[in-house]
C-alpha cells in the first residue's frame, strides 16, 4: 500500500453520503481536507457546515483550481470518473481514492463482497442476518445505504460489502475474501457507453479475490478477469457436485448442494423464484465462509425481507397490493411479474414510471403481454415506456395511475408498482415513491 505523507491534501468530489463520511473520517485522521460538488446548493450543506464550520465547501461547479490543488481526490459513487475536470486533474498528476478503497486499509476482518444488477442488497442482508446468527461479529455496509468508513469505530470479524459498479470503479484491488456478481442486465446506461463496460465495471469485485461465486445461468456473471481462486456456481437448474441449484425429491423442490437436499424452497420466508435465487447466492457464500449451517438455514427460513422489494402491502376487497419501488430497472420489474403473474389469468395491473436511464426497455413488452390487464405510465420517461409497451395507458403521476388502477381492479387482481425506472423525476429516492405508493393504498382500506 502507498503511504501518504501526513500533509497529504485531500479534496473530497461530492458532499452526500459519501462524502461526509469521507469527510468524518479524514478530520478524525487528522488530514487536510475540503470538499467540492458540483450542484449550487447540495442537499445537506447546511448541516454539513454546522458540523465542520472550518472546512472549506466549493459548491456550483468542479473548478478545475480546487481540483488541481488536490493531492488525493476522493471521489462520490455517483460522479463519473470520466468527467472531463476530473480526467483533467488525473492528467495533471492528482490521485484519485474512494470511502471503500480507505475502508479496506484499515479494516481488518474478512470481506465478502456483493454486487449485480438485481438482488445486491437483498442478498447482502441476508447473508448479513445469516452469519449475525452464526456467531460472528458481521458488518452490512457499502451501496446498501450505509457508508463504509461510517463504521471504522467498531471492531467486526467480517464486513459484507454491497457494492455498485459505480464504487467498484474507483477500487483499484478489491483482493475479497469471497466475491459475487449475482446477475448482470441493463442498468445505468446513461453512465455506460455499452454493457460491456457496465459488466467490465461489475467484474471489478473479483480482483485478487480468494474465492469468486457466480451464477451459471448468467454468463455475464461467469468471472472475466483470471483468478487463482475457488469457482463456486449457482442456478436454479439441477446442481452438480459442489454447485448449489434445485432439485426435486419427494414431489417438492428443493435447495440442493449436489446431491444433497438442504431445505424445500417453500421454506424459504422470502417468495418467488428469484428469491430461490437470492437464497442459493447466501447458502454458497455462507458455506464458502464456514458459517455453521443451522444458522444459516435458520436466516433463509426467518429473515424478513427489505422495503419495498417485492413486499406485499394490503388486499382491499381481494385486490391485493405489491410494492416495488426499489424496481429501478427492467430485470427487476420482469423478476416481479414473473413473481406473481396467474398463469391462468392476466391478473397484474402494472404501475411503471420515471426516468429509464437510456435503458432498453423492449423486453417489457412480451412479459407484460403475458401476464398483465393493464399497464400505466408515468413521469418522465412515460412516453419512452409507451413506445416500449405499446398498450400502457400514459398518465400524469403515480397518484393517478393508482386511481385508476383501483377503478379497474377485480377481485383476485394483484396492482404493482414495479417502475423500471429511477424515481428522481417526481420523488426523493425510491424509498419515498414507496413511501407514496403506501400511502395512496393506506387510504383504500
Ligand atoms: N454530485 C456532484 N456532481 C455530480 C454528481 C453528484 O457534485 O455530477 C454530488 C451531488 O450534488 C451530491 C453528491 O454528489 O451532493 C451525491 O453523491 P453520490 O451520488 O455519490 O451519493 P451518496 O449520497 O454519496 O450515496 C452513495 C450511493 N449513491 C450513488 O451511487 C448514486 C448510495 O447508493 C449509497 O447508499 C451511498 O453512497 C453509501 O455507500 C444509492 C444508489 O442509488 C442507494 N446507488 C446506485 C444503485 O444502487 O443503483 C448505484
Ligand atoms: P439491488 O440492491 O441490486 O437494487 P434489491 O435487493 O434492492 O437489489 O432488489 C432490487 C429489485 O430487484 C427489487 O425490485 C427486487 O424485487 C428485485 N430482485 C430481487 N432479487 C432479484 C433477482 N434475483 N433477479 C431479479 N430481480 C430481483
Amino acid at each position: 500500500m502507498t503511504l501518504i505523507a501526513a500533509d497529504t491534501k485531500y479534496v473530497v468530489v461530492g458532499l452526500g453520503l459519501t462524502g461526509v463520511s469521507c469527510v468524518r473520517y479524514l478530520v478524525s485522521r487528522g488530514k487536510h481536507v475540503s470538499v467540492i460538488d458540483s450542484r449550487e446548493k447540495p442537499h445537506g450543506l447546511d448541516a454539513f457546515k454546522t458540523e465542520f464550520p472550518t472546512i472549506d465547501v466549493h459548491c456550483g461547479d468542479f473548478s478545475p483550481a480546487v481540483l488541481s490543488s488536490a493531492d488525493v481526490l476522493v471521489m462520490s459513487p455517483g460522479v463519473a470518473l470520466n468527467t472531463p475536470e476530473i480526467q483533467k486533474a488525473i492528467a495533471a498528476g492528482v490521485r484519485v481514492t474512494s470511502d471503500i478503497e480507505l475502508f479496506l486499509a484499515e479494516f481488518d476482518g474478512r470481506i465478502i463482497a456483493i454486487t449485480g444488477s438485481n438482488a445486491k442488497s437483498t442478498v447482502t442482508a441476508w447473508l448479513g442476518e445469516a452469519l449475525r446468527l452464526g456467531g460472528h461479529k458481521t458488518l452490512v455496509a457499502g451501496n446498501i445505504g450505509l457508508p463504509v468508513l461510517d463504521t471504522l469505530s467498531e471492531h467486526y470479524d467480517v464486513a459484507v460489502l454491497e457494492l455498485s459498479s459505480f464504487q467498484l470503479e474507483l477500487i483499484q484491488k478489491l483482493s475479497a475474501d469471497i466475491a459475487t456478481v449475482l446477475n448482470v442486465s441493463e442498468d445505468h446506461m446513461d453512465r455506460y457507453d455499452s454493457m460491456a463496460h457496465y459488466q467490465q465495471a461489475k467484474h471489478r469485485i473479483y480482483f485478487g479475490c480468494q474465492a469468486s461465486v457466480y451464477n451459471r445461468e448468467d454468463a455475464l456473471t461467469q468471472p472475466l478477469v483470471p483468478t487463482t481462486t475457488t469457482k463456486i456456481s449457482f442456478g436454479l437448474d439441477t446442481p452438480d457436485l459442489q454447485q448449489y441449484g434445485l432439485r426435486d425429491y419427494d414431489g417438492l423442490v428443493w435447495l440442493a448442494k449436489g446431491f444433497e437436499k438442504i431445505i424445500p424452497i417453500s421454506e424459504l420466508s422470502l417468495a418467488g423464484l428469484h428469491n430461490a435465487s437470492n437464497a442459493l447466492a447466501v447458502l454458497a457464500m455462507a458455506d464458502a465462509f464456514g458459517n455453521d449451517r443451522a444458522a444459516t438455514l435458520s436466516a433463509l427460513t426467518s429473515f424478513g425481507g427489505l422495503p419495498y422489494r417485492c413486499q406485499f402491502v394490503a388486499s382491499v376487497h381481494d385486490v391485493r397490493f405489491f410494492n416495488d419501488s426499489k424496481a429501478t430497472n427492467v430485470g427487476s420489474t420482469i423478476a416481479a411479474l414473473k413473481g406473481l403473474a396467474d398463469r391462468e389469468d392476466k391478473n397484474i395491473i402494472l404501475l411503471l414510471g420515471g426516468q429509464s436511464k437510456g435503458q432498453d426497455l423492449s423486453p417489457l413488452a412480451s412479459v407484460t403481454e403475458k401476464t398483465c390487464r393493464h399497464v400505466f405510465a408515468f413521469g418522465e420517461d412515460a412516453a419512452l415506456l409507451k413506445r416500449a409497451v405499446v398498450t400502457a395507458e400514459i398518465v400524469e403521476n403515480m397518484a393517478d395511475a393508482m386511481t385508476k388502477a383501483v377503478g379497474l381492479a377485480r377481485a383476485g387482481d394483484v396492482v404493482l408498482l414495479s417502475p423500471a425506472c429511477a424515481s428522481f423525476d417526481q420523488f426523493k429516492n425510491f424509498e419515498h415513491r414507496g413511501q407514496v405508493f403506501n400511502e395512496l393504498v393506506g387510504v383504500l382500506k
